[in-house]
């Protein structure tokens, strides 16, 4: 019966998807003035919180909506083509406990199926929250699998060389509060689906990390993770803005770890894109409504930055991913402010950014950044 509804419920999402003006507000050919912000979309409430994107081989952009400010909604995925057309993709299986589903990082297998991090922390923080896999065949979707159980916070996600990589930011057992972690799942392993043990030395963990509490006493941890084009892995922390630097061994335990963006150089980092061309990092500063761009060797630039507001402008609220599409940059605004952030509240314009990059940041090639 609930699966029936829940089709009734998608049909009815993609009727009202499909009945509205979907004429994209510019179209990949528009010209934009570098670093300038412009509305990319501003959406229905059903979508009332882009979160997670990935990017498949033929250039379409997927992006996440857990609606954890709009429950009423269901977790969505929304497909957006290379003529920036958008339209409701699939409505991400509820929990069978919590009756929610909360998907935020979205990335693309060697597989290509499409692996979702299911977050279910903002209704049970007791493990419940999963990654799920998306089958699909010829760009459509055929099913879920629940790979892996008993995550807490699961956020970023991607996949390097054979295995699914995922940021953990609560992940805290017993009474410590700042902890949190990063998971490596090679690729047979999630064939059977995997229960993570509540422990800090649970298999599949590769490292832990302790965020910076902060003067209002918030402390959450890693987040956005990228690779560069040398296998390097980077994870930001989302309340304290560090960035960490992982060279990897070939087995995929940490060789080493060191800080690549120190405390105190930006407030916050949320969403880490990586352009392989350049291995100029993309930072969403969520804190800040900032996007950042740390070169290779460290500098740190602001590639855009604004004050409070709605979005109805275009621009910023709350940035919490970044994602190069050819040489402009599309940012989803997550909208649910900590007490200290510039975005003071959630309000009902839902919408994406998009910034054409300025073309000293941008390579001589505009390969696809796939993943
Ligand atoms: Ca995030
Ligand atoms: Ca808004
Ligand atoms: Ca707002």
């Amino acid at each position: 019966m609930k699966v029936i509804k829940l089709t009734l419920l998608l049909t009815c999402f993609c009727l009202r998807a499909a009945a509205q003006d979907v004429a994209p507000d510019m179209t990949a050919g528009t010209d934009l003035q570098p670093g300038d912000q412009h509305m990319l979309f501003r959406f229905p409430d059903f979508l009332a919180q882009p979160d997670g994107m990935a990017i498949d081989r033929a250039g379409n952009v997927y992006v996440s909506n857990p609606n954890f400010n709009n429950p009423e909604y269901p977790g969505l995925l929304l497909k957006i083509t290379p003529e920036y057309e958008w339209s409701v993709f699939y409505a991400t299986p509820a929990h069978p406990e919590t009756q929610k589903a909360g998907p935020m990082g979205i990335t693309f297998g060697t597989d290509g199926n499409l692996y979702i991090a299911d977050n279910q922390y903002y209704v049970d923080k007791d493990y419940a929250s999963r990654i799920l896999r998306l089958n699909m065949e010829d760009g459509k979707p055929t099913g879920v699998d629940v790979v892996v159980t008993g995550l807490k916070h699961p956020n970023g996600v991607r996949w390097h060389d054979g295995a699914l990589y995922v940021t953990d930011t609560k992940w805290e057992v017993e009474d410590s509060t700042n902890t949190s972690g990063i998971w490596r799942f090679p690729e047979a392993d999630l064939n059977d689906s995997i229960h993570v043990a509540a422990s800090m030395d649970a298999k599949y963990l590769i490292d832990t990390l302790h965020a910076i509490r902060q003067p209002n006493g918030k402390a959450f941890g890693t987040d956005g993770l990228d690779f560069d084009s040398e296998g390097n892995l980077f994870v930001g922390m989302f309340s304290d803005g560090r960035v960490f630097k992982f060279a990897m061994n070939a087995d995929g335990t940490v060789a080493s770890r060191d800080i690549f963006v120190e405390y105190g150089t930006i407030p916050s980092c949320d969403g880490l894109f990586i352009d392989r061309n350049t291995d100029n990092l993309y930072i969403a500063d969520s804190q800040a409504n900032a996007i950042r761009i740390v070169e290779p060797d460290g500098t740190v630039h602001t590639l855009a930055e604004n004050g409070d507001t709605t979005g109805a402008d275009g621009k910023m609220d709350q940035p919490c991913e970044p994602l190069l599409v050819g040489n402009k940059l599309f940012v989803a605004n997550f909208d649910s402010p900590n007490e200290n952030f510039v975005n003071t509240r959630y309000d009902d314009i839902h919408n994406m950014t998009i910034i054409q990059v300025p073309a000293e940041f941008l390579g001589t090639t505009t390969d696809t950044n796939d993943r």
